[in-house]
Order: C-alpha cells, then structure tokens, then sequence
C-alpha cells in the first residue's frame, strides 16, 4: 500500500478565517481564533492521521508588514511555510483584494507547488457576489484550484480535504501516527489564556501580552496550572487586574472553561501579572517565548 504525506501550509491575510479552517480541517480547537488581527502568532501544526496519510496543516499569522521585531518573527514563520510546503492553501475572504505584500503575492503566483486557493467566509455573500469573485481570483492566481467555502460553517471544507489528499506525494509519514500537533499542553493554556484577553480588552492591551505557563501539573484527576500574563507597561498591568481584580478574574474563569474542555479533566488555573518591560522588542524575551530561534 502506498502511503501519501507532506505538509499543507495555510496562508492569507489577517482576520480571513486560517485558523477556523484549520481547527475546522483537525476537528480540534488547536488554534485560537477572534475576529481581532494578529490573534495567531506562532506557526501551529495540525496534523490528521489516516490509515495510508498524514497531513501536516500548518496555521501561520496573517500577512502584514511588520512594525516591531515581534512581526517580523510572525512574518519568519510565514516564510518558513512558503519553504517547506507541499501543498499551499491561500485563503481570502469576500470583500477583500490582494496580499498587502508583494513578495509573498510573487511566491504564490509563480508556486512550483500546487495552490488551492479558498474563498471564505461565503456565508455572508450573494451567489452573484461569489461568482464575481471566483472570477477575479482565478484571473489573478491562475496557478491555482479555486473552492468557495464557509469555514465556520464548514461548507464545502469537505471537498478541500479531498482535494489535498489527491495533491499529497508519496511518502512515509513524518510524525507518529497518534501526535496532533507539535505544541505544548502549556503552549495552548498560554493560547487559551491569550484568547481571552483578546476578546476582553481593548486597543493596544491584547498585542502588548505575552503568557508563560510556570507550572503545569496532574493531581488526582486535576490539572493545576499556574500562569504569568506579561505586560509591557505598568499601566497596562492595572488594566488587566481591573477593578478589584474583577478584570482578570473573568479572564480566569473563562480560560479554565476551555481548558477543561480541551483536556477533558478539572482544571485549577491560578494567574497573575508581571511587566516584562517592551518585551515585543527585546531579541532574548522573543527567543525565550518561542518566535525566535
Ligand atoms: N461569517 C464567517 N466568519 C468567519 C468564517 N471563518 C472565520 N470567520 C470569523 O473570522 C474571524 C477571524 O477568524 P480566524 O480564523 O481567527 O482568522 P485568521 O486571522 O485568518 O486566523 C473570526 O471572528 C471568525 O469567527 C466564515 O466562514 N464565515
Ligand atoms: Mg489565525
């Protein structure tokens, strides 16, 4: 029997629904997701195993330009998924219309590798609107398989699984056949933990926070986990405590309910705050948080 296996790289704009794809495509909530930009940081496999393929979906951060060292990591990660991709996934979104950065847009249009190119987010257009725009992207990404899909409401998500399991090559697998992702149980408290700042807070709150898990640990059917949420300023720590820490306790609750979820056991999360003075621009603080080699 021959077996199919290679790694399927998802790229796009900010905010265009990668991460809802990919969560959607593993059937696991690997990657979180918020309709803010810049909620996916890190490149994030997600791997699918069947009985003769492996799939290695990686979820990379959304094409910007960057402004400070920390984009310019996230925008490593999206070169490194231009590198070794088998199959890329560009996905765009009704409404929008090119890559805000050319040499990416380059790479895609004159790809060696096959590109699908996936139209969300279908759900909130006219059939009209979506054949204008499958038009448009096949004259502009002629290289590329063209599907329309709703990622959130996984229409069509089907026939793009199919598809990329035609384009795989022959090979062994590259991971064992029971790992679903290469990240830590602590990297996705810290994600789960971010998620909810995400949402919580507003203007330069959620880009000035990094998480690190101290200790993770399983006790009698409970998971105990103590965090750090990493601010930039002293400012910003007392708008993550809130009033009478009322702010940072709904961040708690709301995390350990996903946590508890993902884990499927009891979760004790304990939080608390530090300042990790302009850590986004700091080469040692990226590399110790894992955007840096
Ligand atoms: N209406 C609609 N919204 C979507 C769809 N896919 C994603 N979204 C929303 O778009 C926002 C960004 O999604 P996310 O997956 O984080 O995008 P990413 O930045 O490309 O990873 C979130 O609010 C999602 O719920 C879709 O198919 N239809
Ligand atoms: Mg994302």
């Amino acid at each position: 029997m021959t077996h199919k296996a290679g790694f399927v790289n998802i790229i796009g704009n900010p905010n265009v629904g990668k991460s809802t794809l990919m969560n959607a495509l593993v059937g696991e909530k690997l990657s979180i997701i918020t309709s803010k930009a810049q909620t996916t940081r890190h490149r994030i496999l997600g791997i699918v195993n069947g009985e003769d393929y492996q799939i290695v979906f990686s979820d990379t951060p959304g094409i910007i330009q960057p402004a400070y060292e920390l984009q310019e990591s996230m925008m490593d990660f999206v070169k490194s998924a231009f590198d070794d991709a088998d199959v890329l996934i560009y996905m765009v979104e009704v409404g929008e219309k090119e890559l805000k950065n050319d040499a990416f847009f380059n790479k895609i249009i004159n790809s060696k590798i096959p590109v699908i190119l996936l139209l969300n987010k279908i759900d909130k257009s006219t059939p009209e609107e979506v054949d204008e725009k499958i038009a448009y992207w096949r004259a502009k990404v002629p290289n590329s398989f063209v599907y329309v899909i709703s990622a959130l409401e996984k229409f069509n998500v089907e026939s793009v699984f199919y598809k990329i399991i035609e384009l795989l090559p022959d090979s062994p697998p590259f991971y064992p056949k029971d790992q679903l992702t290469d990240k830590s149980e602590r990297f996705f408290v810290n994600e789960k933990i971010r998620e909810k700042i995400l949402q919580q807070y507003k203007k330069e709150i959620p880009y000035s926070v990094e998480v690190e898990t101290e200790s993770f640990s399983e006790e009698d059917g409970i998971i105990k986990i103590r965090s750090v949420i990493m601010v930039e300023r002293e400012t910003q720590k007392g708008i993550i405590i809130g009033h009478k820490g009322a702010a940072i306790k709904r961040v708690g609750t709301e995390a350990r309910k996903d946590l508890e979820k993902f884990f499927d056991k009891k979760v004790f999360l304990d939080l608390y705050v530090k300042v990790n003075k302009n850590w986004r621009s700091n080469d040692r603080q990226l590399k110790r948080f894992g955007y840096k080699d």
